[in-house]
């Protein structure tokens, strides 16, 4: 590092599968393309599997490796813990790194349960009084086009807002031989597609309306109820050596939950998020309809936003497709030249930039904890009414007399 390059910012990560991959790729990449206050450097990867940990460091540019997070935060020369595990370990380490004074990155959803991300949320706010900060890796918030809806409900481009639909569509369990693995476990992952997809979907609404939600009304369902133990995983879910005999476990998480909901600002919205949509790969999209126009976006054409603004002339009415690749947008002046387009990891590139400026500036990134813990208070909520199918009226067979 140069004599005059910024105070490095020391990162530790736990984790490295899919979420540490794309982390490390966001800290290797911020500051080659944004100027920001502190160098990250990677420090220090954690894993239990020495063979898989080393191999992952080699492979992501890590310049050391543990095989306990424990011994991430004993160290002095790291910084920040990245928390890029499963959520059921997400407030053991949040909680014990924040009180060892370092800031800390936690991948989404913030936790298991709302009394973990309580828990989380206020050993968090104490850190924050002593300079150190905490925030929760919800990244979609930082694709160009989804940042530039927010800023345009924000300016009154569509009036009050009334409406809100948002699904999130993966199909990586429509095979019901997908062997079972830690995100269909409710002890590891809290829940299935509702917080693993849904709650991007939940925090996307409450960032572009900029309203919280206050109730809702929810189905879930588990379609496969049991799945192969073991078979290597291709991909999320994997096709793995599977046979008639191949032992299978149970599943306690939901494939797809929908549900509707009421937000404070007085729209009203609906909701749905399933791995098992065959066809539909990652296919989230957010749309919000106001008393003047209306805004959608679709994690498919990543680099537009749909746009309709009732106010156009009327030969020209209808929705027009924005380009989000002008400097002018969030984000976009600090890669190509317009029109060569972003990807889902840019996403994640902008993660840190935020989250590194605001350390620099010593400053409380967002969302921070409290800010996730209005999401999983909605998950809760969501898993609770499905639960106890409040507000699910029964049709009737046949219509009274
Ligand atoms: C799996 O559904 C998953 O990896 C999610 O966990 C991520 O948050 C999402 O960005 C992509 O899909």
């Amino acid at each position: 590092m140069s004599e005059h390059s910024p105070p490095a910012l020391r990162v530790g990560m736990a984790g490295y599968a899919f979420m540490g991959s794309a982390h490390s790729h966001a800290w290797r990449t911020a500051h080659r393309f944004f100027d920001l206050p502190l160098t990250p450097e990677l420090t220090a990867i954690a894993g239990r599997n020495r063979a898989g940990v080393e191999q992952a460091a080699q492979r992501m540019g890590w310049a050391s490796v543990e095989t306990d997070w424990r011994a991430l935060i004993e160290r002095e020369d790291i910084d920040l813990i990245d928390i890029c595990t499963p959520g059921d370990t997400h407030a053991e380490i949040a909680i014990a790194a924040l009180q060892a004074g370092k800031h800390v990155l936690c991948e989404k959803p913030l936790a298991n349960s709302v009394a973990e991300a309580e828990a989380m949320t206020a050993v968090a706010t104490e850190a924050a009084k002593n300079g150190v900060f905490a925030m929760c890796g919800y990244s979609y918030r930082r694709t160009p086009a989804l940042a530039l809806m927010k800023r345009m409900v924000h300016d009154g481009r569509l009036g009050t807002i009334r409406q809100v639909r948002a699904h999130y569509l993966q199909d990586w369990l429509s095979d019901d031989n997908a062997p079972l693995t830690w995100r269909m476990d409710k002890t590891k992952s809290g829940s299935g597609a509702l917080g693993d997809i849904g709650a991007h979907s939940i925090d996307a609404a409450r960032f572009v309306t900029g309203q919280d939600i206050t109730g809702v009304s929810a189905i879930m369902e588990t379609f496969t109820k049991e799945r192969p133990v073991g078979g290597e995983l291709v991909g999320l879910g994997g096709h793995g050596t599977v046979s008639a005999d191949t032992p299978r476990g149970p599943v306690t998480v939901d494939d797809a939950t929908l549900f509707t909901a009421r937000f404070d600002g007085g729209a009203i919205g609906i909701f749905e998020a399933t791995r098992t949509a065959l066809g539909r790969k990652n296919a989230m999209r957010l749309e919000v309809n106001g008393t003047l126009g209306s805004l959608a976006f679709d994690f498919e054409d990543m680099n537009f936003l749909q746009f309709y603004d009732s106010r156009d002339a009327a030969d020209a009415l209808g929705f027009r497709r924005i380009m989000v690749t002008e400097p002018v947008h969030p984000y976009t002046g600090n890669w190509w030249p317009t029109g060569h387009g972003l990807g889902y990891e840019h996403g994640f590139t902008h993660q840190v930039v935020d989250l590194v400026r605001a350390l620099g500036n010593k400053t409380q990134p967002t969302p921070s904890f409290a800010d996730a813990l209005g999401v999983q208070r909605v998950l809760a909520a969501v898993e609770n009414s499905a639960t106890n199918n409040s507000n699910f009226t029964t049709v009737e067979s046949e219509l009274p007399s």
